[in-house]
């Protein structure tokens, strides 16, 4: 059981350039994913206080998922993530640093990686969908030359020349990307068909099902109902494969990119800036 505890300030960063300022144990699972139950919530961040089974500390990063895991909050030149308050009924949410592109723009990310050697991270051939709510601020990002931040990833595992998942907002606009085994060839990204608004709640959803990649976006109103719903799918030819990655220690990201081994990506961080909530990894 999850004890709940008042609402309070996530993480604040140290001043070191890049500092892991929070590092939480979680769960006791032991279940591989590419193993687990058909249907299985691998991992589920809602972002709500729990507070330590000997009441000494409280955290906002706790993987309500299957996958056992340790969370943490990777920043650099002083960004930090901040427990803000979510879209109606869902309690609390993150808060990521405001846009900079300059070479020492705050950033913050949330990075997730397998406790143990089993790569609990890793669909295999299984179909599986990831998603997030998400509020996104007016500025997030710059094009001209020398900029630090010219997207806003939301939720990935794995860079764009690696075996890779990934829902992001570039521009705006909510897509996913996917690349399996088969390579660069039988990657696909499928772009939703609409610009969000910004400080406007939204929930978008990506699933992989055999070689299709669909997006599904929802917007909501200011009671919590969805408004309007948008959805698209694209098909890999030469088909995906499978998704697994070298290294088990390849970490799953919220709200930023994260390199392979796990520190804020320096050149291009594609840093979202927004409000983020409820990021969900489910194995078909
Ligand atoms: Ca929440
Ligand atoms: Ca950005």
């Amino acid at each position: 059981m999850r004890a709940r505890a008042s609402r309070r300030s996530g993480v604040r960063s140290g001043t070191m350039v890049l500092a892991v300022v929070a590092a939480i144990g979680l769960g006791t699972g032991t279940a591989s994913a590419v193993t687990a139950d058909p249907g299985d919530t691998v991992v589920s961040y809602d972002f709500e206080p729990v507070v330590a089974a000997d009441g000494t500390s409280q955290t906002i990063f706790t993987n309500g998922g299957s996958a056992d895991v340790v969370t943490s909050v990777v920043s650099a030149y002083g960004g930090t993530v901040q427990a803000v308050e979510s879209r109606p009924t869902q309690g609390s949410a993150v808060r990521f640093p405001t846009f900079d592109a300059s070479s020492t723009g705050p950033r913050a990310v949330v990075k997730i990686v397998n406790r143990t050697s089993t790569d609990v991270l890793a669909p295999g051939s299984r179909d599986f969908s990831w998603s997030a709510d998400f509020n996104i601020d007016a500025e997030t990002s710059s094009h001209t030359r020398g900029s630090t931040d010219n997207g806003d990833n939301l939720f990935q595992r794995g860079l764009f020349s690696d075996t890779q998942y990934k829902l992001d907002v570039d521009d705006h606009q909510p897509s996913c990307r996917l690349r399996g085994s088969s390579g660069a060839t039988g990657a696909v990204r499928v772009i939703a068909p609409l610009t969000v608004v910004p400080s406007q709640w939204y929930h978008a959803t990506c699933t992989r099902t055999g070689n299709q990649l669909s997006i599904e976006v929802d917007a909501f109103d200011d009671t919590g109902a969805v408004t309007q719903q948008w959805t698209r799918t694209a098909t890999s030819k030469r088909g995906f494969g499978t998704f697994t990655w070298a290294k088990t220690g390849t970490p799953l990201s919220i709200g930023g990119k994260l390199t392979a081994t796990g520190k804020p990506a320096g050149g291009s961080g594609d840093q979202f800036n927004g409000v983020v909530d409820n990021a969900v990894l489910t194995i078909q």
